[in-house]
């Protein structure tokens, strides 16, 4: 069988395995993309439920290595549809040539570290297998998709769907009994969108969840041509901007502004800023008490819109702080609630007991459908990461080494792995941020370390147990400085039952994690061993020197 020799393999064609293609050619080195799926696109490609859109705005969930790509794309509205991102998607593959060095339908199954020869191999679900001295994991951190089995679940006779495992094919909802089980940013996009298509409509629901509404809107060609004559310091604001979304925090706590303040600044935002909301003062995610003044308003304008009296106490979220969970950028989610083939299924007070023939039984009677969909989220942050066998070294498997929790240096590496890159994994700002921004910031970043390796004959990096034991340390020691820590969330490993508990995502912010990304290349690659020899050779070679 024969053994495929490139530089680096890039294992995802998503926004970032694209974007790792891309800055990788460009440092001269050979790369091959395996993609398990039939199209480029990752998350993308298969989330295509109806309403599904982008909850960052187009300009700043875009790429921004090429100024003439950044201008000669129109985005159509302030946020995109999952349409229109496939078209951009597939634009920014045509225009830089990207497609030939993707392999579609390729599940990487196995990659093993060659402690030797200090590079990675690579077997695949298509037969092929690789040889690369880099490792790059641009896998997701939302692409295993997770649903409940209930009882039953076979017998049901109708159409079963998962939001993240969407037909290629348009479904029909005209005339059918649908139930969309959750309500993430799946569930809230989806249920207004299917609302006006179904006959009728049943939202399971169990945690109510908050939303700011995403104020979408046309891009006209007077307000693209003005983005586009500033576009470097719109994306130098979202670069230094905590989140990767442009906003500052505000300077002001929410408990010093007066009410009749607040109300002013929180209607503002509402109106316009989608998750900006949350960064009106700069402890909403920081103080309970700070929290609960944008919780109270929050549920003020829920409530304010849901005209059944019985609905609105079910569905205004009140268990967990504002964004201790990620919130909904929606449009219309609460509203489609006043239509009367709308109905709320609230699964606290009558627990889902079975799948039917028919339909759902609960605790409280048998819904009867056609269509049943599974809005219930992912396996986050390392799902997809742990699904291949990936075995470092002395046969480590990285599911061995993160059985309690993963442990990264800078979210990008891991001891005992070297030569291994996960983009935008745990450790890192991922969620928390624009993840294009991240995405972009450590791809550069890791093209730098790579032609630093080259300049000085480096063939091996890999991060330090002290570094790696201390950058944990920090990214939980920054977490319990807000409230992401005061409620069950995939943040925490929460959403998926025997998950270990650990805080994942870095919440100091991408600027913050830039001064340390920074800090680490200036000082040499801080906390990685860069070796010009791989260490199992050089180990190998001192003990046969002291046997002869
Ligand atoms: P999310 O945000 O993880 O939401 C999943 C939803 O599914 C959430 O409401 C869950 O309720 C619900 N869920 C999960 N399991 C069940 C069961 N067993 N019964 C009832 N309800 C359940 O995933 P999304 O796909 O909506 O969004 C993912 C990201 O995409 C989002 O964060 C944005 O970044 C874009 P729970 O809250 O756990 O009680």
């Amino acid at each position: 069988m024969t053994i495929n020799e490139v530089d680096v393999v890039v294992v995802g064609a998503g926004f970032g395995g694209l974007r790792s293609l891309y800055a990788l050619r460009q440092l001269g080195k050979t790369v091959q993309v395996l993609e398990a799926s039939d199209g480029v696109g990752g998350v993308w490609y298969h989330n295509g439920y109806p309403g599904a859109r982008c909850d960052v705005e187009s300009y700043d969930y875009s790429y921004s290595f090429s100024p003439e790509l950044e201008q000669e794309w129109v985005w159509s509205e302030r946020y995109a549809t999952q349409p229109e991102i496939m078209r951009y998607i597939g634009h920014v593959v045509e225009r830089f040539d990207l497609l030939r060095h993707i392999r579609l339908q390729c599940r990487m199954e196995e990659a093993r570290y060659d402690e030797q020869a200090g590079c990675w191999l690579l077997r695949c679900s298509d037969g092929s297998q690789w040889r690369a001295r880099h490792l790059v994991l641009a896998v997701g951190q939302l692409s295993a998709p997770k649903a409940p089995q209930y009882p039953g679940q076979s017998r049901f006779a109708g159409q079963t769907i998962h939001s993240a495992v969407w037909p290629k094919q348009p479904v029909d909802f005209s005339g059918k009994r649908v139930a969309i089980i959750g309500t993430g940013s799946s569930g809230m996009q989806m249920t207004p969108v299917i609302a006006r298509q179904a006959a009728h409509l049943t939202v399971f629901q169990r945690t109510p969840n908050y939303s700011v509404p995403a104020a979408n809107a046309p891009v006209s060609p007077e307000e693209d041509a003005r983005v586009k004559a500033h576009y470097r310091q719109r994306r130098e604001q979202a670069w230094n901007s905590p989140t990767g979304l442009g906003f500052m925090p505000g300077k002001k706590s929410a408990l010093q502004a007066t009410p009749e303040e607040r109300a002013q600044v929180y209607e503002a935002a509402w109106n316009r800023l989608g998750f900006g909301f949350a960064l009106t003062y700069f402890d909403i995610l920081l103080n309970q008490a700070a929290n609960d003044t944008a919780a109270e308003f929050i549920r003020h304008k829920i409530a304010s819109v849901i005209d059944k009296p019985e609905l609105r106490d079910k569905l205004v979220p009140k268990n967990h702080a504002f964004a201790a969970r990620r919130p909904s950028v929606d449009s219309g989610y609460f509203q489609a609630f006043n239509r009367d083939n709308v109905e709320l299924a609230d699964v606290r007070e009558f627990p889902i007991v079975e799948f039917t023939e028919k339909g759902i039984r609960t605790t409280a009677k048998e819904h009867e459908f056609d269509i049943i969909i599974f809005a219930t989220g992912f396996d986050a942050f390392t799902g997809s990461l742990l699904k291949p066998e990936i075995v470092g070294r002395q046969g480590l498997t990285l599911r061995q080494k993160w059985a309690a929790g993963p442990v990264t240096h800078l979210g990008i590496g891991t001891s005992d792995f070297p030569n291994l890159f996960v983009l935008v994994g745990p450790g890192s700002p991922s969620l928390l941020s624009n993840v294009m921004v991240s995405i972009e910031e450590q791809i550069d970043w890791l093209a730098a370390l790579i032609r630093h390796m080259d300049a000085e004959g480096v063939v091996e990096f890999e991060a330090e147990p002290e570094a790696e034991r201390a950058w944990v340390e920090h990214v939980n020691e920054r977490a319990k400085e807000t409230l992401y820590l005061t409620t069950d969330s995939y943040y925490n490993g929460a959403e998926v039952k025997g998950k270990t508990r650990v805080f994942m995502p870095y919440s100091g912010g991408v600027r913050g994690y830039r001064r340390f990304l920074r800090q680490c290349a200036e000082q040499g690659y801080s906390g990685f061993a860069l070796r010009k020899v791989p260490l199992a050779s050089q180990v190998a070679a001192v003990t046969e020197q002291a046997s002869a």
